[in-house]
């Protein structure tokens, strides 16, 4: 059987991993879970760009032979992406002989037959992007037309690939086939691209002594090497050593990459290069968009390059969270607002937000209460009898099959949301069937039942969520006691967890932050905490149980005495307020209803309770970071003071 070939690019190495080649390879690698929990043989491939000018260079500067650096290089993407939890087969390089031999002998094949033929190079070269122009889309200033690097001057005999003579069928393999090219946007880039007409490409670089000698031709120097590395996605395969056996691989299903190098290099240049081989071509390719970071592009002399694990380090730092867990939470953010059609901001407090909320407050805590109640109520056993109402075993099977035509479509923004619809509905089922006021009336039968769908949902959401979060997915399965995560389709039982079933203890997975927003940031580039709390609906607090908490919750809540320094209506708004508060020396914005019972006025001065460790919430365009306690009367909001002046900042407790 054909297995699933999923590929992400190969990176340079003159560069560490950062969250943009992250994302790819997490995404990748998402696709590849997914599939295998469909039961379906996958082959996943990445690896390293090696034979690049530009990757020579840096070694030289730095004065390391550049084998060493390279092989140094290699290691340190390894190490990263297996911290990240990346399930590859296979780690290529394109240091590698076997890859070398592919890239000689397909040089050979296509110069035999005439798709590579010699010439002249006269024109300009991009050695940061590692890329040929046309005379045509450089101006005045002589720079890049992508990067805007100064330009080097090439005149040079050269091998050209006859690109032009593909360019019509091209065309017609992209307009027959619509998934050939995804999203849509990059299909639109693409033949925009191949509309302005095809060019011959310069394949080698004559002078150079780093990379794959032109072979038969020691004058030629080495093969230009975008031409060297796109073949590593065959040399992968064993095309030259296995015979017809490559086929079991051959070709890719899905070629994932950044929309920088889609429509040139691997829309064009690539199926241009299988057709002139005569290899069937990849099924699909699709560039997704970039992470910006305060609205511009990641760039080294910005400093606003984030380290995956860095960032995934943090998190655990701040938030207590098992750093295995807590790459998990960074891939989850990484998918949930994965950049898609357009490029998306990333940002520390976006990671936060998207942890507090969908991890500890949705995730976390439907486990949790459920877990907790099942041990409370019934020893942490399943009892007798307890099956999952029809209305949510419809709903589960629904959620799932559009988790799945999602994933299918790498967009898992989409699927994690679908997902994330099963948790909102057993955490307001708790709500409205009350297995704690059950309890109370003597109704554990009912009760039981009510737990059994947080029990079915968690064993369902395992599978759902492996392909994000693999070692989450893992530990719920452990929590649950059911050995492995179960398969897609196994986890779709509504009844696998049998009468008599017992439980392991409860132990949370994701720990709220409890420092305030941004604790993370450290010294990370200014907060855009506006895109990202404005992407999470108004902090969605889980539904509360309605029953005793321990002396350990109320521990967690934080509540201080702060100083009303100034005060101000929200726009458009009868009922809210802008309070600008003094907490202990730290100044805080927070959006209170009071404007019906208190004029600004009337605030000013005033200390007042407001608990500080509540997820920030984006409330008419503010991000309000607490919230004020006042008596209710009827409705009517009464402030508390303290009986005396107190230095602002004290604790209640
Ligand atoms: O291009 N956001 O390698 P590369 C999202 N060696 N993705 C980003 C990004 C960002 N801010 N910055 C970079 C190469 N990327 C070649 C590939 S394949 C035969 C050869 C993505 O190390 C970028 O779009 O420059 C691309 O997919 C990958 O990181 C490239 O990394």
């Amino acid at each position: 059987m054909k297995r699933y070939y999923i590929t992400t690019p190969i990176y340079y190495v003159n560069s560490v991993p950062h969250i943009g080649t992250a994302l790819t390879t997490i995404v990748a690698d998402a696709c590849a879970r997914y599939h295998k929990r469909r039961g379906r043989p996958v082959y996943f491939l990445t690896g390293t760009d090696e034979n690049a000018p530009k990757v020579h260079r840096v070694a030289q500067e730095r004065g390391v032979p550049t084998q060493q650096f390279v092989d140094e290089m290699a290691e340190v993407f390894e190490r990263t992406w297996r911290a990240l939890h990346i399930e590859y087969d296979v780690f290529i390089r394109t240091t590698e002989a076997r890859h070398k031999q592919v890239v000689t002998e397909v040089f050979r094949r296509l110069r035999e037959q005439g798709d590579i033929y010699k010439g002249t190079y006269q024109g300009w070269y991009c050695i940061s992007c590692e890329t040929f122009f046309a005379p045509s889309k450089i101006g005045e200033s002589k720079t890049c037309p992508d990067c805007g690097k100064p330009l080097e001057w090439r005149d040079e005999p050269c091998y050209y690939f006859r690109l032009s003579a593909y360019e019509s069928r091209l065309r017609e393999h992209i307009a027959a086939n619509p998934h050939f090219i995804e999203p849509e946007v990059r299909r639109n880039e693409t033949l925009g691209f191949i509309a302005e007409g095809l060019q011959d490409v310069a394949v080698s670089r004559s002078g150079a002594d780093w990379g794959v000698p032109v072979p038969d031709d020691p004058e030629a120097g080495v093969v230009y090497v975008w031409f060297d590395a796109l073949l590593n996605y065959l040399t992968a395969t064993g095309w030259l050593e296995r015979g017809e056996a490559y086929l079991d691989i051959w070709p890719p299903d899905l070629q994932l990459m950044g929309k920088d190098i889609l429509p040139r290099f691997h829309a064009t240049i690539w199926p241009a290069m299988l057709m002139a081989l005569g290899l069937p071509l990849p099924e699909r390719l699709y560039g997704h968009g970039w992470w910006i970071v305060n609205k511009q592009k990641m760039s080294k002399s910005l400093g606003n390059v984030y380290a995956p694990l860095e960032v995934a380090q943090a998190l655990a730092d701040a938030s207590g969270c098992a750093l295995p867990y807590a790459v998990d939470a960074f891939r989850y953010y990484m998918l949930r607002e994965m950049p898609t059609d357009s490029d998306a901001e990333f940002s520390l407090e976006g990671v936060e937000t998207r942890y507090n909320g969908d991890l500890a407050n949705d995730l976390g805590n439907m486990l949790h209460r459920t877990l907790s109640m099942m041990h409370r109520y019934f020893g942490g056993r399943v009892p007798e009898g307890a099956r999952l109402e029809a209305g949510l075993a419809d709903l589960f099977a629904q959620q799932a099959a559009r988790v799945a035509e999602a994933y299918e479509a790498v967009d898992f923004p989409r699927g994690l949301r679908e997902a994330w619809q099963i948790i909102g509905a057993v955490n307001r089922y708790y709500d409205e069937q009350a297995p704690w006021a059950l309890m109370k009336q003597g109704a554990t039968e009912h009760a039981g039942q009510v737990l059994y769908a947080g029990l079915i949902a968690a064993r369902l959401l395992s599978a759902l969520i492996e392909p994000a979060m693999p070692q989450v997915a893992r530990e719920i399965a452990r929590q649950l006691n059911i050995g492995e995560v179960p398969l897609w389709h196994e986890a779709q039982a509504v009844d696998a967890i049998p009468a008599g079933h017992t439980l392991q203890e409860p132990i949370p997975i994701f720990p709220r932050l409890q420092a305030k927003p941004a604790t993370i940031s450290g010294a990370a580039p200014a907060p855009t905490a506006q895109h990202s709390v404005s992407e999470t609906p108004t902090t969605a607090q889980p539904t509360a149980m309605q029953e005793l908490i321990t002396i350990d919750e109320f521990k967690r809540i934080q509540i201080r005495i702060a100083t009303v320094k100034a005060a101000e209506p929200v726009p458009k708004s009868t009922k809210l307020l802008k309070l600008t508060l003094d907490v202990g020396g730290e100044e805080r914005t927070i959006v209170a209803g009071i404007a019906e019972d208190y004029t600004p006025e009337q605030l000013v001065g005033k200390q007042i309770p407001v608990l500080v460790n509540l997820q920030p919430a984006l409330i008419r365009g503010i991000v309000s970071e607490g919230m004020m306690l006042a008596a209710d009367v009827d409705g009517r909001a009464v402030l508390l003071h303290p009986d005396r002046e107190v230095p602002s900042g004290s604790v209640v407790r």
